[in-house]
């Protein structure tokens, strides 16, 4: 099929409501490219990449979009709410340990179907588009590209932050071959004199210039990290099992953030249960209970070292039968919490 000369303005308004209809709460777009790669080139050139090596792919293709995605001149993005609460389950139950983009199904999955949804609307309004979709998991940095399609600031806690909606959404892209044509506003800072995010993380992992070191992020630790957890740091993962939402708690932004989308409401199996049966779970209980969970990137072993390190209480039999695993995680942390617990 020949390629569309359409532009994005001319069907700006029928995108924007299937974008609304599909479940985003906001839409906007930028040219294809990154105003911010050699930011990302200095992050990575300090390490802060941690065991995440395979961002360093992606330095190419933020520099020069067009040598991956040749036919690319626009990307539209969404952004989707989750839920802002984290309900208050029994003490030391499941979901007081998992950070609220979490609590419910993997974002990935559902916000991928509202991206192929406006696929759909694309190939009727202007056929012979071409697109690429992706969640999180492209080689773009989500949060620039956000930033350049007018729908936030980044923050001091290197979040994108709408004014309205706070920081607690997911971002969705689409690469489309469809000219940018639109008017864009982009939002200047508002943190101003406030730090309270820095103040508040316990591991000090904001650096200056809006920058995250992986290397200290209860984030990166909990959920990307393999093996055993820095002593120094373990101590300091103020209760959380899987990701950390500490510096956006911290966020004014966030006081009056909306509801999320509804996939993402806790399962209703993280409230009553307790945070140390993860010590106790065969491979199959956990498959079943983190089935269509972001969770599941953790893994098994990695679940079950966050809570040896994070749980306030652990009975002794629980933590007796987690003396039978061999993962080098889980037997640092059992070292670990029985030399600073005892
Ligand atoms: C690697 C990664 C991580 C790492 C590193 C995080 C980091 N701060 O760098 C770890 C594992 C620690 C992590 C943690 C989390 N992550 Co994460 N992560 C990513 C991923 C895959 C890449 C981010 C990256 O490239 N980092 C390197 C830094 C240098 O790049 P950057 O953060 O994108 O920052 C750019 C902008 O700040 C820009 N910039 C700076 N100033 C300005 C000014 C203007 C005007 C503009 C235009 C741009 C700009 O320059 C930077 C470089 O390009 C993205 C998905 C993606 N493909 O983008 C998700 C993503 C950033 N993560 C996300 C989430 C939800 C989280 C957590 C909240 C999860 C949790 N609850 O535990 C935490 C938050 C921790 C934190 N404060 O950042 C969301 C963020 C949504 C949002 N509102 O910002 C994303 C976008 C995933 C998604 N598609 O929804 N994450
Ligand atoms: S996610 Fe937690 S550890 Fe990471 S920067 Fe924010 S407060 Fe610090
Ligand atoms: S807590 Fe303050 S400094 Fe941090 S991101 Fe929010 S407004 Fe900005």
């Amino acid at each position: 099929m020949a390629q569309s000369t359409v532009t994005l303005s001319a069907i700006w308004s029928d995108i924007e409501r299937e974008a609304l209809r599909l479940g985003a709460m906001r839409v906007g777009a930028t040219p294809l490219i990154d105003q911010h790669a050699e930011r990302f080139a200095a992050w990575l050139d300090e390490g802060h990449e941690a065991g995440m090596t395979y961002l360093r792919r992606n330095l190419g293709t933020r520099r020069n979009p067009l040598s991956r995605f040749p036919w690319g001149r626009s990307v539209v993005v969404i952004l989707v709410p989750y839920g802002p609460e984290r309900p208050h389950g029994a003490a030391g139950a499941l979901s007081g340990g998992i950070a609220r983009y979490a609590q419910g199904d993997d974002y990935h999955g559902v916000v991928e179907e509202m991206l192929r949804g406006l696929e759909a609307k694309l190939a009727v309004l202007a056929p012979g588009t071409r697109s690429w979709r992706y969640v999180d998991t492209g080689p773009f940095s989500d949060r620039s590209l956000g930033a350049q399609a007018g729908l936030g600031w980044i923050g001091k806690n290197a979040m994108l932050i709408d004014p309205e909606l706070g920081s607690y959404f997911f971002i969705g892209t689409l690469v489309t071959s469809l000219d940018h044509d639109l008017d864009v506003t982009e939002i200047t800072d508002r943190c101003g004199e406030c730090t309270r995010c820095v103040d508040a993380c316990p591991t000090g992992a904001i650096l200056p210039d809006r920058f995250v070191d992986s290397r200290r992020c209860i984030s990166y630790l909990t959920i990307e990290h393999r093996g055993a957890i820095d002593p120094a740091l373990a101590a300091r993962l103020a209760g959380n099992v899987f990701g950390c939402d500490i510096c956006q708690e911290a966020c004014p932004w966030n006081a009056h953030a909306p509801e999320g989308h509804s996939a993402f409401q806790t399962r209703s199996g993280y409230t009553g249960r307790p945070v140390t049966d993860l010590l106790t779970m065969s491979q199959a209980e956990f498959s079943t209970l983190f089935s269509r969970s972001a969770v599941k990137r953790a893994k098994r072993a990695g679940m079950i070292r966050n809570a040896i390190l994070a749980a306030e209480d652990i009975p002794a039999a629980v933590i007796g039968r987690a003396g039978s695993e061999t993962d080098e995680g889980i037997v640092a942390a059992l070292a670990l919490r029985r030399s600073t617990r005892r």
